[in-house]
């Protein structure tokens, strides 16, 4: 039988026009190195992912004594994410925008750790007054704008911040935050090719975190190696390890000298991964406790800086008491969220968008 003619390797009678506006020479971000941070550096992000580490296991607790009603996602296992791309940031500059996985992000940001709190419990004294929970917290102040309960909402969004910053010539860069599963949305694609049309001033930060849900990457996506994504909008893309708060801290560098220059948006693929389950009510019936202790073992974060540090010379003591300290931060925010008053019924009427558009 013949062979079919593939469109694919027939050429076209003329050549075809460059689209107006798109860069068919796209120029390439160069190799990420992995940050080299001084020693104060060094604790102040070991620091930051041990605070998160410690919330999230705190905020667990609370879910489970009942303080915390709704959706609860924690982010354990991928602190080095937050910290180590919020610490490149310029604050008041650069805007960041996530899904529903955003109590570590509000930390990283040294957001009060009591409002975080407040929030997750749903009290008056909330960042969101506790109107939002879990998945809705901002701060416009510190431009994090949400928390979005969506999945790959906050990629349109988030084109539209990187818009805004172009548009005001402020200088900004958008950080948009997506899972994996997030990657597979349409309005991503659709984000992408606007974003690069238009050279946004935006990174795209997958945080592979190997599920959505109970859908492992493998089953779920033909294109498993997610920083190739942008490739058909020539978008660059770097894979980074997640669990490295260097390297993490290195590529955004990176990313964000390349952005700021005006050559568009790139993408990060963030190696990472989640040892508790999607949300406090997943039983994980699909990943094997091997499987979360093998990681814990060979790539946690937290445990990977720490030997770094004690090569630096820090004393294995100083780092307890900096987490007994940490732990009493802990125990103040769950104390004041615990004891604060829930909002006045009254609040149900107000932040209610009631305008017609
Ligand atoms: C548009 C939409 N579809 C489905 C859901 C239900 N849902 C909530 S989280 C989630 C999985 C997302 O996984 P991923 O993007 O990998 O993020 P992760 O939870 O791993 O951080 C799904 C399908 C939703 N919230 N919104
Ligand atoms: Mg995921």
């Amino acid at each position: 039988m013949a062979k079919p003619a593939s469109s694919r390797t027939r050429k076209p009678a003329t050549a075809p026009a460059t689209l107006p506006g798109a860069d068919h020479n796209r120029e390439r971000p160069g190799e990420p190195e992995s940050y080299k941070a001084s020693k104060e550096e060094l604790l102040e992000f070991y620091r930051q992912m041990l605070l998160i580490r410690r919330f999230e296991e705190r905020a667990g607790q609370l879910y489970g004594l009942g303080f915390i009603g709704g959706f609860c996602h924690l982010y354990i296992g991928q602190e080095a994410v937050a910290v180590g791309i919020q610490s490149a940031l310029t604050p008041g500059k650069d805007s960041v925008i996530t899904g529903y996985r955003d109590h570590g992000h509000m930390l990283a940001y040294g957001i009060d750790p009591k409002l975080i709190m407040a929030e997750l419990t749903g009290r008056e004294a909330g960042i969101s007054r506790g109107k939002g929970g879990s998945m809705h917290m901002f701060s416009v102040e510190h431009k994090f704008y949400g928390g979005h309960g969506i999945v790959g909402a906050q990629v349109s969004l988030g084109t539209g911040l990187a818009f805004g910053h172009k548009y005001k010539e402020d200088g900004g860069v958008c950080i948009a935050y997506f899972g994996d599963g997030a990657a597979n949305q349409g309005q991503v694609y659709e984000s992408f090719n606007m974003a690069e049309l238009w050279k946004l001033p935006i990174i795209y930060v997958i945080e592979n975190n190997g599920y959505a849900m109970g859908t492992s990457v493998q089953r779920s996506s033909s294109e498993g190696e997610l920083y190739r994504r942008g490739e058909s909008f020539r978008i660059p893309g770097i894979q980074v390890d997640g669990m490295d708060v260097l390297a993490v801290r290195g590529a955004t560098e990176t990313a964000l000298e390349y952005v700021r220059a005006g050559k568009g948006p790139i993408l990060l693929e963030m190696k990472t991964y989640r040892y508790r389950g999607h949300s406090m009510s997943d039983p994980a019936k699909y990943r094997s406790r091997d499987e979360v202790q093998h990681v814990r073992d060979t790539s946690d974060p937290i445990d990977g800086l720490k030997k770094v540090l004690m090569e630096a010379g820090v004393k294995e003591e100083d780092l307890k008491s900096l987490d007994a300290q940490i732990r009493k931060t802990v125990s103040e925010a769950a104390d004041f969220a615990e004891s604060s008053p829930e909002p006045d019924a009254s609040e149900l009427y107000t932040d209610v968008l009631v305008e017609q558009y």
